[in-house]
């Protein structure tokens, strides 16, 4: 029988609601850089469907100014732009301004208190996600995640399943040892091709995504006063997301495969 071991955590949406600081932190280094471009928030939820700062750029300037051009080549400038995007990014995000979704911490320090092991499998930048968890968790926070699997680590971004594959590399653990935390359609599909069970609390940016795939959708982890709501799925034996359910999850999904 499948036993769980380690938990798998995608960060922007699942973690925390940071796609709007993300937004944001784009803006202003297209300000910066002299540009008149401006992502708004109808925009900007296109544009997620594209995983990936850079990517996100490189493709808004092949839809927008397909004639944009720079003297050198183009990704060294857009990585540039990235860059900036990042200072501004980690800078909003210092002391704690941003903090956690409802039951992220207390999960995680279940888990910690039950032996399991932690990931982190995103697609954003490692200072970003060093910058949210130290400063929500605390100074030693980055170890408390035995692997750590970010952005460019990989060639292929979400929905393919790379970043996964390589968390689980570190890990050294196979998919049927592990539970995988998404909020978004890319994330969802990157986990499953992974062959991963997976959780799904849906955020600010996502809520209208296709989570097809999932074991459990719910609304946020919530917290023992304040319950989760289920989109999808069964939340039991409590009402919000605690070990318990994520084993229970866990145990019913393997004896279906
Ligand atoms: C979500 C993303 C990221 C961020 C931007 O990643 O698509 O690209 O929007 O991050 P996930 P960068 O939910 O997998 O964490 O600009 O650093 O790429
Ligand atoms: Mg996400």
């Amino acid at each position: 029988m499948a036993e769980l071991k380690a938990l798998l955590f995608d960060v922007d949406g699942t973690l925390a609601d940071t796609e709007e600081i993300h937004r944001q932190s784009f803006n202003k280094a297209f300000l910066e850089a002299g540009h008149d471009w401006h992502w708004s928030q109808d925009d900007y939820r296109e544009l997620l469907k594209v995983t990936g700062g850079k990517e996100r750029i490189q493709h808004f300037l092949q839809q927008q100014y397909p004639e944009f051009s720079v003297p050198g080549d183009l990704w060294d400038y857009i990585a540039g732009l990235h860059k900036r995007k990042t200072a501004h990014y980690v800078e909003q995000l210092q002391g704690g301004r941003i903090p956690l979704r409802p039951g992220v911490k207390r999960l995680i320090e279940a888990a910690r208190a039950e032996n399991y092991r932690l990931a982190v499998a995103t697609t954003t930048t490692m200072e970003n996600i060093t910058a949210l968890l130290e400063s929500n968790l605390g100074p030693d926070a980055m170890q408390w995640f035995d692997a750590v699997a970010a952005g460019d680590m990989v060639a292929k971004k979400k929905p393919a399943p790379d970043i996964y594959l390589l968390a689980m590399e570190q890990l050294q653990l196979a998919p049927e040892d592990c539970i995988a935390f998404e909020d978004s359609y890319n994330g969802v599909q990157a986990a499953r091709a992974a062959q991963l069970v997976t959780i799904v609390t849906a955020s600010e940016y996502t809520r209208d995504d296709d989570f097809s795939g999932a074991a459990l959708i719910l609304d946020q982890m919530g917290e023992p006063d304040a319950p989760a709501r289920a989109l999808y799925g069964t939340l039991a034996p409590d009402d919000y997301l605690s070990m318990p359910v994520v084993r229970e999850v866990f145990a019913r999904a393997a004896e279906c495969a």
